[in-house]
């Protein structure tokens, strides 16, 4: 196991040799209708979005070499992995932004096995909302037996009239609302997904929400099946088939989908989505054909091994409470920016709609330079109390920790799940609690990213 932890707790990078993945980042073009149908310009790593799959066992090192090719400053961040805090690739919060034609070095021990992702973290909505991202798998020891392993990584993108992708990013509107919707919904870069499938056959489909603001809730009609980790932390297997399963934007949710059977040669099963009210969609078809693959169905799958995350101390836990407000149809009325009181009108004018505990940074610069939301104890267990007071649903992310969800609008959840990222509704209270296991500067931000730019982005220090 390369996976070391220090004294003080926190993830050391290892020194295990291990070639590192070089990365390019690029301006290029992307197919992603068959036959050409439908190119867009977009940038990608290596010349494909999204970038290629890295793959490690639980354990090993993940050393990738940055090649920046863009004609403007990147980095990249490891969602979701608990990485060392240089290795986090938050401009000025854990790095110098990478400029065009520099290269950067990332290397660092994967302890919790699961289903992750990397995108940058400088201008990101322009810069996933282009087409810049790509999924982690750190392998389990023992995998749940399935006959195929898909990654799915799900993004929109906006078509104008030219069939070329807009590159609208930024508007106040917008980033005051649910933020940038696209209307172009693609599975691994590509429109009109199918996936040929056998009867009988056992997937495991890892989802993973890459979108700048698109909300996700799969349907899947007339399949069984069990998720069996949310945000890369397993979970006691539970259907498929009651409500919906929200995947917001950084969320990660991996299934286990059992194709009946009997499932005629020519059957086809629409995964659809009705997340957003007069825009259903169908996500992907799974389309049957050939020879069952087993003619028995598989039971309940076996509840994947837990990740070495460290257990909140409740009773011990100090509570802080974190208030998100702006927005439209909003209450907030004044929040300070950059240090500096402003009224709500003056703060719109700057592009800067929603705060945190009242606070609001124009940059990753300025927020680096200003002062932290909390200074956290190393070691000790935190219950952050994220209240939603806008009108709109956060996907609320935090770095370099993994943290179990409590409660919601004070009641305790029945299975208390690990996550990286949690979904706040409108109005809504969400507890979490977490050990404060790794020293650095860490970020508290909203994923939808027009909502990070305009103001929803908050850091914390820990030790
Ligand atoms: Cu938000």
């Amino acid at each position: 196991m390369g996976a070391a932890l220090t004294a003080a707790g926190g993830f050391a990078a290892s020194a295990a040799p291990h070639q590192p993945v070089a990365l390019r980042p690029s301006a290029g073009t992307i197919s992603l209708a068959a036959a050409g149908k439908l190119d867009i310009a977009a940038w990608t790593y290596n010349g494909s979005s999204p970038g290629q799959t890295l793959r490690v066992k639980q354990g090993e090192d993940l050393a990738v070499r940055l090649h920046n090719s863009l004609a403007e400053e990147t980095t990249i961040h490891w969602h979701g992995v608990r990485t060392p805090g240089s290795m986090d690739g938050v401009p000025y919060i854990t790095q110098p932004p990478i400029k065009p034609g520099a290269e950067h070095s990332y290397r660092f021990a994967c302890a919790d096995a699961g289903t992750y992702w990397y995108h940058p973290h400088a201008n990101s909505q322009g810069q996933l909302g282009r087409g810049l991202y790509g999924p982690i798998i750190v392998e389990e020891e023992k995998p749940i037996a399935v006959d195929r392993d898909l990654v799915w990584m799900l993004a929109d993108w906006r078509i104008g009239k030219d069939r070329q992708a807009m590159e609208d990013f930024g508007q106040l509107h917008e980033s005051s609302h649910a933020g940038r919707l696209g209307n172009a919904v693609t599975v691994n870069g590509e429109l009109e997904t199918v996936l040929r499938v056998r009867p009988g056959e056992r997937l495991r489909l890892r989802l993973i929400n890459a979108a700048t603001a698109r909300i996700f809730a799969p349907e899947f009609s007339g399949l069984s099946g069990w998720i069996v980790a949310f945000d890369g932390q397993p979970v006691e297997p539970r259907s498929i088939g009651n409500g919906k399963n929200y995947i917001a934007p950084g969320n990660r949710v991996d299934l286990i989908l059992d194709i009946p059977a009997d499932a005629p040669a020519d059957a086809k099963f629409a995964i659809e989505d009705q997340t957003y009210r007069d825009r259903f969609f169908t996500i992907a078809v799974i389309a049957v054909a050939g020879n069952a693959v087993r003619t028995k169905a598989l039971g309940k799958p076996a509840k994947l091994q837990a990740n070495p995350l460290g257990t909140p101390n409740l009773p011990g836990a100090e509570t802080k409470s974190v208030v998100f407000e702006g927005g439209a149809m909003g209450r907030m009325r004044t929040a300070s920016l950059d240090g500096e009181p402003l009224p709500l009108r003056e703060l719109a004018q700057a592009g800067a709609v929603w705060a945190t505990n009242g606070q609001i940074f124009s940059s990753l610069k300025t927020l680096h330079d200003g002062e932290r939301l909390f200074k956290l104890d190393l070691g000790k267990s935190y219950i952050f109390k994220l209240q939603n007071r806008t009108a709109f649903p956060h996907p609320i992310h935090l770095h370099g920790h993994t943290f179990q969800v409590l409660s919601r609008q004070g009641a305790p959840l029945a299975e208390q799940i690990w996550r990286d990222t949690v979904f706040v509704f409108p109005n809504e209270t969400v507890e979490i609690a977490f050990v404060a296991d790794n020293p650095g500067d860490w970020l508290l931000h909203c994923h939808i990213l027009g909502h990070a730019a305009s103001g929803m982005i908050a850091a914390i220090q820990v030790g």
